[in-house]
């Protein structure tokens, strides 16, 4: 109790300090004048020479990034210490969006502050509104630029980020979907899985499914949560109910169970023409779709279409102990 009070007082003293400032602007405006014209002479050369020192800025890192790719429009710069190491980097889309609603064409740079390269090229997915940029970011550890290939109807995200100074393609996979601050991440990936087409002896059907993967400090990359098996009476046991029997009672047979290290149950279920998956969150204790969590398991609010598999890219994946 005593420190919940400190803190409280602790709080209340730095609000009141914020409220004396900000009741002052008559005080500081006649002190203030000295101060900004200090700032411009702090500002590093507009003109980058040949020394230049490890803090250069974010006006002439994008400048040098603009200069080197011919005077091209830079979009999206990201500036920022990608990898904690103290001093900032910037990777940047240099190019256009030539058509409304078109893909991005142009070129991923970066740039230390001492030279500007090109990284790749080609038509991209980005959003022109994106004001944050394409960034992703594991607090603490790591900081990756992201850009999506564009194809026709599937994405592929490309995460950048510095190693040893150096710009570098640490993973590339399904379109990243999300990332928490403690590094949990979410890719989806399209596949050709929700109806089989018996006459023909294939799958139709474009579903986008998310899988899951994390951040590992040790080996400083990214992993998949791979997914061991679940009998239907282990699945019961997790959810507290016999969820494979009510799906069964609506006339499907269940397929794989896939339990993960992030607490995401994949139930695959169909009816021998329509391929769903329910799936279903041990730690928030209900299914969880597109638009949330949910206590309904049909496909439509609590799945994405199509059949899980235990890992999409097994060599990425750890599997849960049980
Ligand atoms: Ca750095
Ligand atoms: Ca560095």
């Amino acid at each position: 109790m005593k420190t919940v009070i400190v803190i409280l007082m602790g709080l209340y003293l730095v609000g009141s300090k914020y409220v004396e400032r900000a009741t002052m602007p008559e005080t500081l405006s006649s002190v203030g004048t000295a101060q900004p014209a200090a700032e411009p002479a702090a500002e590093p050369a507009a003109e980058p020479s040949g020394a230049v020192s490890l803090s250069v800025g974010y006006d002439v890192m994008r400048e040098m990034i603009s200069d080197a790719a011919g005077d091209g429009d830079v979009y999206f710069p990201q500036y920022d210490d990608f990898d904690h190491d103290g001093d900032n980097e910037m990777f940047a889309m240099v190019g256009s969006f030539p058509y409304e609603d078109g893909p991005f064409e142009g070129a991923l740079w970066f740039t230390d502050g001492i030279d500007a390269v090109e990284l790749t090229d080609g038509e991209y997915y980005l959003d022109p509104d994106a004001e944050d940029g394409y960034v992703a970011e594991v607090k603490g550890y790591r900081k990756y630029y992201y850009i999506n290939d564009y194809y026709v109807s599937d994405c592929v995200s490309h995460l950048w980020s510095v190693v040893d100074d150096e710009p570098r393609e640490m993973f590339s996979g399904g379109a990243l979907w999300k990332c928490t601050p403690e590094g949990d991440m979410a890719f989806t990936f399209g596949m050709y899985d929700m109806m089989y087409d018996a006459e023909f002896d294939y799958f139709i059907g474009h579903t986008y499914k998310p899988y899951y993967f994390y951040y590992d400090p040790k080996s400083d990359s990214i992993h998949e949560y791979g997914g061991i098996e679940l009998t239907e009476k282990e699945l019961a046991k997790e959810i507290g109910e016999d969820v494979a029997a009510e799906i069964k009672a609506g006339g499907f047979e269940i397929g794989s169970i896939y339990k993960r290290g992030n607490g995401i149950i994949n139930i695959n279920y169909n009816n021998g023409v329509d391929y769903h998956n329910a799936n279903y969150n041990l730690n928030e204790k209900a299914f969880e779709g597109d638009s949330g969590l949910t206590d309904n398991w049909k496909d439509s609010e609590s799945g994405f279409g199509g059949t899980y598999e235990a890992a999409i890219m097994p060599w990425l994946a750890t599997y849960p102990e049980d």
